[in-house]
């Protein structure tokens, strides 16, 4: 299958190319290197050391694999689209090719708005790049579970029947996200559902939880093929936060009482569940939607997990729970329905100790690297720019 990945340099795009390619498509992958700029705005860098996109692509073929053509743009320069849908006549585009922080996106006005013109102009680009010169072509999309919030009830794959007033239909399942990065995804889904009932083109909005880990059968075969490993208080996700924060004796950072429940995947599961999307493809005409995690797990049960693991090194971990940079409830019911991907074949990868160990000594063996500036959180959604830290990490 002609595979197109959007954002194919990023921390998922790229693991994903690999792994389609080495399945037998025929990949491309297509990249603005946005998410590398940003490292400049805000001081970070990956942990692990990454090469770039034209140094990957050429390392994997020095490997003998089949090799992955790259594109280098912005999806939401139309004529660049046009270029890509032109050349590579995709069969399937997986779409990752999105602005991915919360707290990028809340950082200020001008981040909010790069955010979702970003993230909604080019997924616009891509439905009429669909509509007009593949329309056949099916749309696998990353969405997020954040696009549901924490609501009060169980969370539904996509859809909810409801019967008001005596009558009965099935609607897009409420949404009640809680930042504007996870709004732009809720207005990507609404673009995608509607462009689908006006064309009759199809896609899969995969509604991914928080995902963590580096280590792919790809990206182990060479350290030019690491994915990145973002552990700073903008990009940087909890678990993967955890285990730097554990391995330099920093305190574990855990925000607010942390009752926050998500849903987790590993990077491996994600690779699984993309490529089960494009080889199962709706009919023509349907919006399907698939919550991709595999587990759920508190953030306060997530750092204790971490602790276990670094006690288990030897090391001595302490949790300190800070106060929340985010507005978010810190206790909540959570039960969100993750059936479909496992309906499909998806066998999981559950969060253990040997992947906590693992990911421990990965991240211990670049500790050096680690801008211990970088793991207080910065900046509050409320009252903006934090004053506590200390250029050298510490808190005032
Ligand atoms: N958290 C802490 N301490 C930290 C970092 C985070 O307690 O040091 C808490 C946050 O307050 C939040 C939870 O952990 O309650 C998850 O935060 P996160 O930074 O790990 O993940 P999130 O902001 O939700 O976003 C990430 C990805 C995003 C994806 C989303 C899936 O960055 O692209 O869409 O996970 S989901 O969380 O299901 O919406």
């Amino acid at each position: 299958m002609r595979i197109l990945v959007l954002g194919g340099d990023g921390y998922l795009g790229w693991p994903t190319a690999m792994h389609l390619a080495s399945r037998g498509h025929d990949v491309a992958v297509a990249d603005s290197f946005h998410r590398r700029l940003w490292d400049h705005e805000i001081g970070a860098d990956s942990l692990i050391p990454i090469s770039t996109l034209q140094d990957r692509v050429a390392a994997w073929a020095s490997l003998g694999k089949s090799p992955i053509k790259p594109f280098v743009g912005d999806i939401t320069d139309w004529e660049f689209v046009e270029h890509v849908f032109r050349s590579f006549e995709p069969e399937s585009i997986v779409h990752y090719a999105e602005h991915r922080a919360a707290p990028f996106s809340m950082l200020s006005r001008r981040h909010a708005v790069i955010t979702q013109v970003n993230n909604v102009v080019g997924t616009l680009n891509i439905l009429f790049a669909m509509k007009d010169l593949a329309p056949e072509s099916h749309l696998v999309k990353l969405g997020t579970m954040g696009e549901y919030g924490t609501p009060n009830i169980d969370i539904e794959e996509g859809f909810l029947t409801l019967t008001h007033n005596g009558r009965t239909d099935t609607v897009l399942y409420p949404k009640r996200p809680g930042s504007f990065y996870h709004l732009s995804k809720v207005h990507d889904s609404h673009n995608i559902e509607f462009a689908i009932r006006a064309w009759g083109i199809r896609s899969t909005d995969l509604n991914q939880g928080v995902v963590y880990g580096v280590h792919t059968q790809e990206t182990s075969l060479d350290p030019r093929l690491a994915t990145r490993f973002d552990y700073d208080d903008v990009w940087g996700t909890a678990l993967n936060r955890f285990c730097v924060e554990a391995a330099i004796d920093h305190p574990i950072t855990v925000y607010g009482k942390g009752g926050q429940t998500r849903g987790f995947l590993d990077i491996r599961d994600t690779l699984a569940c993309v490529e089960l999307a494009c080889l199962n493809p709706p009919p023509l005409g349907t919006y399907e939607v698939y919550n991709q995690f595999t587990e759920q797990f508190s953030v306060q049960g997530l750092a204790e997990m971490v602790s276990e693991g670094a006690r288990h090194m030897g090391w001595e971990p302490i949790i300190e729970n800070i106060a929340n940079p985010r507005t978010e409830l810190e206790e909540h019911y959570y039960n969100a329905k993750h059936t479909k991907l496992l309906d499909l074949g998806l066998q999981p990868h559950l969060l253990s100790e040997t992947l906590i160990d693992g990911l421990l000594e990965t991240v211990k063996s670049h500790a050096g690297r680690v801008n211990k500036r970088l793991l207080y959180p910065r900046h509050s959604w409320k009252e903006g720019l934090l004053e506590d830290v200390e250029p050298n990490g510490d808190k005032l």
